[in-house]
């Protein structure tokens, strides 16, 4: 067996966790009083989830929550991440609390405290409430006023045992993926309502992350998770090529770090989609509210873009790399294309590309020196397999996990406040419009039979927990 030659350490009190969301979990999505979400509708329309796969059933979180910690607490996790479906716990997404749900959530936190494992919540990831999407969903104001109401209970239900609280997960995926290129729930396509759903999803951050400050005071950590891109120009000394860098900068990650952290909309976001819409959607005193400033910045990373002005002379190229292939899904960045990069490649036909999590990580405390930083999501889908041995010999995972660690490590070194890393995700589930054919967890998930297995990946995690050192790669196939 070849050994790494050095493994890096990270402090004791960094915090090691997995991370999960609900509808790509749970399952139960018709019981005790649960509604309907935008994602259940989705999946149910012809053609928009591969083989038409939903999240009905999906790991049986719902129903194997006790068999779930015991996998958690024997990996040695110290936090766990996971999102309250809010239809579970309101179903039409105003009015009504649903009693079965919170108290579903309410189980959960407390085995989870019982087994030693801290609850990092998350209020949204991406499963809205049907009766609010035929409302006009997340380009409608009213959306963000209901999910600031929504917020409040569950602060006001949970806060008295969750400290970090984290308002939403990967706005980008929610507007311009949901409302702008169509590829996730709802589906609709239209650059001035993605436009339109970026402000009321800050909008709805603000106004749930206030909830946290007044009721929790102090004691709350408040974070948002953003999927923030690394678009490097294709050619850095050119002028063209930075300005492509540039915009996509501004619709990534400037949309959405500036109004939460600094109180306004970048210039040049402005201006740059000025065609699509005037952005009158912002009201007066809106931007007092999404200025919550954050305790922590919960940041997912998976890939690099590497991006160029397009000249409209050649079929345009859109390569892959977290979404970033629906064209259509950057308004006003028409004249922006994104180039195929080097590989190799994890089954989402993502790049891995580790130097862009340092390059991120360092860039970040740089522009904000005061904000901590909490890798919220990273890890990778590869087509695994059940070996004759039983096991999933998952290399080419653990292997990625290993790589982006030392990369969250040489930031950390280079100054980044970084506190802990979630690997995305403690189990196989439900990969939206890519249904159950992309497996992202450490845990396998047997889909005939929803039993669990560990893969190597799994074993190798626990070891790192419990050295707080970075294992050796090869390694892995042998630790049980
Ligand atoms: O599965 C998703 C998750 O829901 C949000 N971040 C990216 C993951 C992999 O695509």
């Amino acid at each position: 067996m070849t050994t790494t030659p050095s493994a890096r350490t990270f402090p004791a009190s960094f915090v090691w966790g997995a991370a999960t969301a609900s509808y790509q979990i749970e399952g139960a999505v018709d019981e005790d009083g649960r509604g309907p979400s935008i994602w259940d509708t989705f999946a149910a329309t012809p053609g928009k989830t591969l083989d038409g796969h939903s999240g009905a059933v999906a790991a049986d979180h719902y129903h194997r929550t006790a068999e779930d910690i015991a996998i958690m607490k024997d990996l040695g996790l110290d936090a766990y991440r996971f999102s309250l479906a809010w239809p579970r716990i309101q179903p039409t997404g105003s009015g009504a609390f649903n009693q079965a749900g919170l108290d579903f959530y309410a189980r959960l936190i407390d085995d989870l405290l019982e087994a030693g494992i801290d609850p990092v919540v998350t209020m949204y990831h991406w499963d809205l409430p049907q009766p609010l999407e035929d409302a006009g969903g997340w380009p409608a104001r009213d959306t963000a006023l209901r999910f600031g109401e929504y917020g409040r209970k569950v602060v006001e239900t949970y806060g008295d045992r969750v400290k970090v609280w984290t308002t939403l997960n990967e706005p980008w995926c929610s507007s311009y993926l949901g409302y702008g290129s169509g590829v996730h729930a709802p589906g609709r396509t239209s650059d001035a309502d993605a436009l339109a759903a970026v402000h009321h999803l800050n909008l709805g951050h603000g106004l749930a992350g206030r909830a946290v400050r007044e009721i929790l005071g102090e004691g709350a950590t408040l974070s948002l998770t953003l999927n923030l891109h690394v678009a490097r120009p294709d050619d850095p000394t050119s002028a063209e090529d930075r300005d492509a860098a540039r915009k996509i900068d501004a619709l990534a990650n400037r949309a959405f770090l500036n109004p939460v952290l600094d109180g306004y909309y970048p210039e040049d976001l402005l201006a740059d989609t000025s065609a699509i819409t005037d952005w009158s959607f912002v009201q007066d005193g809106d931007l007092e509210i999404t200025h919550t400033g954050l305790d922590v910045l919960g940041v997912n990373f998976y890939s690099t873009q590497r991006v160029r002005r397009y000249t409209f002379e050649h079929e345009k190229t859109m390569a892959d790399g977290h979404g970033a292939s629906a064209a259509t899904a950057w308004p006003g960045a028409d004249d922006v294309e994104f180039l195929v990069q080097p590989g190799p490649y994890t089954a989402m036909g993502w790049n891995i590309d580790p130097s862009g999590m340092t390059e991120l990580l360092v860039g970040l405390s740089k522009t904000y020196p005061e904000l901590p930083l909490m890798i919220t999501e990273n890890g990778a889908a590869f087509d695994d397999v059940v070996s004759e041995d039983g096991r999933v010999h998952d290399v080419d995972r653990v292997s990625y996990v290993h790589r982006h660690l030392d990369a969250v490590g040489e930031a950390m070194e280079a100054g980044a406040d970084v506190r802990g890393y979630f690997v995305w995700s403690l189990m196989d589930n439900y990969e939206w419009a890519y249904g159950y054919h992309r497996r992202f967890g450490i845990i396998r998930i047997d889909y005939d039979t929803l039993e669990r297995i560990w893969k190597d990946s799994a074993y190798w995690y626990r070891e790192l927990l419990r050295t707080d050192a970075l294992p050796p790669v090869e390694s892995a196939a042998d630790l049980a």
